[in-house]
């Protein structure tokens, strides 16, 4: 072990390095890691873990001695270590050490959204018989990767009981990387640190592109269409090519992978081309339950030269200004990469600052103690920070950049930064990290705000259009203010739509607060709904809701999903109920939870 150290309550802690660990840290970060969690734990008042309150959550419909028949005979097929039944103390751990059990950031009862057990399969072959199996015993299973997609329910499964295929343990190689052709190939438990590090060892001229924080899955956060920075940010986008496991058990391979290589080889242009003939199959397999992906391609980035940078804006209303201003740069990729317009508060949240330092009592900080905060960092007095990335040689970075300043320089008040010009502590630093694709952790530093800290994800999309923009960020407003929510808006913005994200963050020791943010999601999924803007993402919980938005000409696009669910998984093993699809077995029973959904606190069927 390469960190030891102890934490404001001199509990030795201990935090697995990427060497001795798939989903580890990086030893260039291991400093890091171990002040983010000595922060984090000095903020927790719950013990790291309670006696349960029931036993063993068991599949729907299936006995205890069903139970126990169906284990013992997964253990016989994968081996006796790589099955492992949940019956001990639930723990939330932390990002480095995240449980592969329950949701960590539980919004329903720590013990609702749980596993009955997990299997770690070794190999393509045993994730094929892992699925035999489930249909064989009727058990729903529910794969992943590293289990890391915090905020939008992390490992758990949607349905309890559920056994969950933990691919990463065991299936974590870089599988290959095409220096020539800038791409690799890589299995369930790669991470961005792992991928990252596997370039460096190799000394190669390649870019990886990496979500704000690097502990997550390459392949997992891909399908389920998650974010970077880099020119290459559109994870989905940037795959080329998967090999998958469907619900009965049959292997696939997408795009030219459809077609064998020579000598039983793989297709030579795998990785070279996503659509290859015939229809594009691979979207299907994103955000679904539709197959268990466990090899897949990437893109890499020729490395090239980058200036990170920002612009601070004085007023909160320059907001409809500014979306106006990025709308053109964007269309006409002057802007390198999908910058962040971050609110003046995420300034304060991400030095690891508590709600109380700059607060008193209940209820959301107010507009003049935001400024009044943030004017005493680097960034000084200001409602708004664009952080943007410039790409390729110096002399064009410096031709974009007067391009840049200009259209800025048109509101009154703004300033423009450079790393060079801030200390070196800033958060532009980990900005220039992720944005030529190095990935790092300061993220972490936001769930500091309360003790306890959880956080639940946002996530709709806006045209990029100032008024738009601005209907949608004053309907988060209003709702945050009504359940008394601080408000954290990062927008990401594009030529044409704004991935607008909030992180609702709450402690998870207060029920009540629980209760306030399911309410505060339920409503805004609706008033959003009711404008056109939808949710490009969310967590388990509110897959259900989110779903039934896009409910154009009587739900056509949610019947086609049931139609091809139930040709794929006639027994309704695969991860019933994620992204709303539920299986003919589940569906209508009972399972989805609706916008009349407000008590979370026991997940199954409702009457
Ligand atoms: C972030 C961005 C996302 C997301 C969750 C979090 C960034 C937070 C663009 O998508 O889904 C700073």
């Amino acid at each position: 072990m390469n960190i030891a150290t102890m934490t404001a309550r001199t509990i030795p802690v201990i935090i697995p390095s990427l060497k001795e660990k798939h989903s580890g840290t990086p030893v260039r970060l291991s400093q890091e890691a171990k002040d983010a969690h000595a922060r984090l734990s000095s903020n927790r008042t719950l013990p790291a873990s309670q006696a349960r309150k029931r036993p063993v959550r068991l599949p729907p419909d299936v006995s205890l001695e069903k139970f126990e028949t169906a284990v013992k005979e997964l253990r016989t097929e994968i081996g006796d270590d790589n099955v492992e039944v949940n019956d001990k103390p639930l723990v939330d751990g932390w990002y480095l050490e995240h449980p592969n059990t329950h949701d960590a950031f539980h919004i329903a009862d720590q013990e609702e959204l749980v596993s009955s057990a997990t299997v770690y399969p070794g190999s393509t072959e045993e994730v094929q018989a892992t699925v035999r199996w489930a249909n064989k015993f009727g058990i729903p299973i529910y794969p992943i990767s590293i289990g890391r997609n915090l905020g939008y329910g992390g490992a758990a499964p949607r349905m309890p009981g559920a056994i969950v295929v933990d691919l990463g343990k065991r299936m974590h190689q870089v599988i290959n990387i095409d220096a020539e052709n800038a791409s690799c190939v890589v299995e369930p438990g790669v991470t961005y640190f792992k991928l990252y590090e596997e370039i460096q060892n190799r000394n190669l001229p390649l870019w990886i592109d990496t979500p704000d924080l690097g502990g997550g899955s390459v392949l997992g956060n891909a399908i389920d269409r998650g974010v970077g920075y880099t020119p290459y940010g559109d994870h989905f986008a940037n795959h080329c090519g998967m090999e998958l496991v469907l619900p009965d058990g049959e292997l696939l391979r997408t795009g030219m992978g459809a077609m064998p290589g020579p000598d039983g080889s793989d297709n030579p242009t795998w990785q070279s081309f996503q659509h290859a003939f015939g229809p594009a199959i691979d979207g299907i397999f994103s955000q679904s339950n539709f197959g268990i992906v466990t090899k897949m391609g990437f893109h890499l980035m020729p490395e090239t030269g980058h200036q990170s940078y920002c612009f601070t804006f004085p007023r909160d209303d320059d907001f409809e200004h500014i979306v106006d201003l990025i709308r053109p740069l964007a269309q006409k990729r002057i802007l390198g990469n999908i910058p962040q317009l971050r609110h003046a508060i995420q300034e304060l949240a991400v030095t690891g600052g508590r709600k109380k330092d700059f607060h008193d009592g209940a209820g959301p900080m107010t507009r003049e103690e935001i400024r009044t905060a943030a004017s005493k960092l680097p960034l000084g007095d200001c409602s708004w920070v664009f952080y943007g990335t410039q790409y390729g040689p110096p002399e064009a970075i410096v031709a974009q950049l007067e391009l840049i300043k200009g259209e800025f320089g048109k509101i009154p008040g703004s300033k423009f930064f450079l790393p060079a010009n801030l200390p070196p502590d800033h958060y532009i630093h980990d900005r220039a990290s992720v944005c030529s694709g190095v990935p790092v952790l300061r993220e972490l530093d936001w769930l500091n705000w309360v003790p306890n800290g959880a956080h639940l994800f946002f996530s709709p999309i806006a045209p990029t259009r100032g008024k738009d923009a601005r209907t949608i960020h004053e309907l988060i407003v209003a709702a945050h203010q009504r359940h008394g929510f601080d408000l954290f808006p990062t927008l990401c913005v594009a030529g044409r739509e704004i991935h607008y994200i909030t992180n609702i963050i709450y402690d998870r020791a207060d029920p009540e607060a629980k209760n306030r943010a399911i309410r505060l999601m339920r409503e805004m999924i609706d008033e959003c709904a009711a404008r056109g803007f939808g949710e490009y993402r969310t967590h388990l919980l509110f897959a259900d809701q989110v779903a039934g938005t896009y409910n154009w000409n009587n739900s056509a696009f949610m019947r086609f999903n049931e139609t091809i669910k139930d040709v794929l998984d006639p027994n309704g093993i695969l991860a019933p109920g994620r992204n709303g699809i539920w299986p003919k077995r589940f569906r209508g029973k009972g399972w989805e939870l609706k916008v009349d959904d407000i008590d979370l606190t026991t997940i199954g069927p409702r009457s």
